[in-house]
């Protein structure tokens, strides 16, 4: 892995900087205000400081443990950091707090880790040699300085394992994560590199995040589908006045969900305060027909019926909306889902969605639970990114872009 800093006057340009040396693949780890240094500093602009990270291709793939698919909600012991129910000491450098307070500092905890690389760059042993060296545990012996140091690394990184579990972060992710930081640490391989390490890996697991995108010609076309009540109408309010009224795109409303009178009401409330267009499609035809006569615009939204995603001929029927309109027009599909469903459920929930469409993530009510596992857990089962999160009510302000940042902080145990 690459992790490399880029400074700019705003953190696109530090952004931009990153991806002309590094190229398309980098994922942000940090972004902070930097004050300019030196005698003029009071003259100069405040600058961005961005931290990247790129995933190294030559790195060869770790084997990994294989779990059953569909596996029961996530438990409280791992098999590769066993034993993890151990409450950790109080004064231990490894407490929860300790955790806290370096997930706060996070950009000195980078860089300390970057410091640590380039001395195991410099030809420091690693891991599997150090076992087979002569430094090993002697059996009986009492314990040594390194023995200790390594009790307490496992004791830390048990204590994330537990915290991530108790964000319900499957334990197979869980696994994932720690076996290989577990593997490669050495004994004086600082806590802070540690925690650095893992955080990059979670983060580089949430990958790119793309969210609704113009299209190259003609209007972008946004499905938003899913289950009952998760809030697919309060969420295409929100983003329709991102793009209508805050980017002030062309954007017009379709709902196609005409189970209920109420429902199409609830889009046209909306579109009449954003000043939109709105129309309600009872066929395919009328779609057609809509997507001719809104051309000319750049997005065109459509709401869809929530439904139990165990009914297959409402998929069926969703399918052949998801694809009426032929390749010719630009569509993206959002697959919405409420944060406060339970594991086993999203996971079929979107299982069912995939034979579909594919899609990208939008994960609401974030705001109504404290766990946030089933956002790592659905990123890597449907093996697509989270593009937006909800966190409210609120229309037009509980919507943000997804950021893996603060999710990966709250998910080791920062605080959220
Ligand atoms: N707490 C919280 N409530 C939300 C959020 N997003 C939507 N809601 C609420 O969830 C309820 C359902 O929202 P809708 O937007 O109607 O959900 P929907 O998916 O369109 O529902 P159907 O059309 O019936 O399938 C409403 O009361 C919304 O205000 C959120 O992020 N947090
Ligand atoms: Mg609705």
């Amino acid at each position: 892995m690459i992790i490399k800093k880029f400074v700019g006057k705003t953190e696109e340009e530090a952004v931009e900087a990153a991806k002309k040396e590094l190229g398309e693949g980098i994922v942000i780890m940090n972004v902070r205000q930097v004050k300019p240094k030196g005698l003029l500093a009071a003259f100069k602009s405040k600058q961005v400081e961005v931290t990247v990270a790129l995933e190294d291709e030559r790195e060869p793939a770790r084997p990994v443990r294989r779990e059953p698919e569909h596996q029961a909600e996530p438990k409280a012991v791992s098999g590769a950091v066993s034993g993890a129910q151990e409450s950790p000491d109080k004064d231990s450098v490894s407490s929860q707090s300790s955790i806290e307070k370096k997930l706060d500092s996070l950009q000195t905890l980078l860089e300390s880790q970057l410091k640590q690389s380039e001395s195991t760059d410099k030809g420091d042993r690693t891991f599997e040699e150090r076992e087979n060296g002569e430094e090993g545990d002697k059996p009986g012996a009492d314990k040594s300085p390194e023995q200790e140091k390594d009790d307490e690394q496992e004791k830390f990184i048990r204590l994330l394992y537990n915290t991530m579990i108790e964000n319900e972060v499957a334990e197979k992710y869980a696994n994932q994560i720690l076996e290989d930081v577990d593997k490669n640490r050495k004994p004086n391989t600082p806590f802070d590199y540690i925690l650095a390490n893992i955080y990059q890996k979670i983060i580089l697991k949430f990958g790119k995040s793309e969210g609704i995108q113009p299209a190259d010609k003609g209007p972008r076309v946004v499905f938003f589908i899913g289950p009952t009540g998760v809030g697919k109408t309060t969420t295409i309010a929100k983003l329709a006045s991102i793009f209508a009224v805050e980017e002030k795109k062309r954007t017009v409303l379709l709902t196609a969900d005409t189970y209920r009178i109420a429902a199409a009401e609830q889009l046209r409330t909306y579109a009449q305060i954003l000043e939109v267009p709105f129309r309600v499609i009872y066929s395919l035809e009328e779609f057609q027909t809509a997507a001719e006569a809104f051309k000319d615009y750049d997005y065109i939204f459509v709401d869809t019926a929530g439904h139990s995603h165990q009914n297959e001929e409402q998929l069926e029927q969703m399918k052949s909306y998801l694809e009426v309109l032929g390749d010719k027009v630009q569509t993206q599909v959002f697959l919405v889902l409420s944060a406060t469903t339970k594991y086993k459920d999203l996971l079929k929930i979107a299982d069912n969605y995939k034979e579909i469409s594919d899609y990208q993530l939008i994960f609401t009510k974030l705001d109504e639970t404290t766990t946030l596992g089933n956002l790592l857990n659905l990123k890597l089962h449907a093996d697509t990114p989270i593009a937006y999160i909800t966190y409210g009510q609120n229309v037009p302000n509980d919507i943000e872009k997804f950021n893996p940042q603060k999710t990966v902080k709250q998910l080791l145990g920062g605080k959220a």
